[in-house]
């Protein structure tokens, strides 16, 4: 599929506000991968998937992770809403063509991020956070400014205020998101 393409069917299954979002997240990963050395067009189709499977039912985001052997923790049985990355990467190979492993991956990880990310992981999931419609929460514009100058850093950051965030309004923690936590919080104290 064209980028084009892919715009026009992310555009017919999505609201305007996840279109948008979709679109914010796809120009500052591009940027970011400018700046950081990473190639711009993996970053902007990562950026534009990421969210594929946002829209799709719990039941078929289920169905779709089991059909292809892929394991759901108790975490995400219980809160299904976080397995749109999971499914979202098994959709971007299955209903737009992409075949990149380092893109898949972006996909698959953005939400709680992991241990060791690559250079397009870590962009993505740093996008997702700091893009321009985001709402505004305190910490957020020093994190894009972070996004941009030290990249390790703001991984580290958006861990930080997403733990924050899921102890205030007593959601249950991925296991995922704490461990990639203390991976980067043991990768900076190094
Ligand atoms: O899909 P987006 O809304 O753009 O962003 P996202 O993929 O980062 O998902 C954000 C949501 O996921 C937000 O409501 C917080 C939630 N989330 C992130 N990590 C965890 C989590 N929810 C739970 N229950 N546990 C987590 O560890
Ligand atoms: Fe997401
Ligand atoms: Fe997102």
């Amino acid at each position: 599929m064209t980028y084009p393409e892919i715009r026009k069917k992310l555009e017919k299954a999505f609201d305007d506000d996840r279109y948008e979002h979709t679109l914010g997240v796809a120009v500052t990963a591009r940027m970011l991968a400018r700046i950081h050395g990473a190639d711009e067009s993996d970053a902007y189709v990562a950026g534009l998937l990421h969210d594929c499977a946002k829209n799709v039912s719990h039941k078929k985001k289920i169905q779709t992770c089991e059909n292809e052997g892929v394991d759901i923790s108790e975490v995400e049985r219980a809160n299904p809403g976080l397995l749109h990355a999971k499914a979202g990467a098994i959709l971007a190979r299955t209903d737009y063509g992409i075949s990149n492993e380092d893109v898949l991956n972006a996909i698959r990880s953005h939400t709680t991020g992991r241990p060791g990310m690559s250079l397009l992981e870590k962009i993505v999931f740093v996008a997702d956070y700091v893009e321009p419609g985001r709402d505004e929460r305190p910490e957020l514009a020093r994190l894009r400014r972070e996004a941009f100058e030290d990249l390790d850093e703001c991984v580290f950051h958006v861990l930080e205020a997403t733990l924050k965030y899921l102890g205030e309004t007593a959601k249950a923690i991925d296991p995922a998101t704490r461990e990639t936590y203390e991976y980067y919080e043991r990768e900076r104290n190094k």
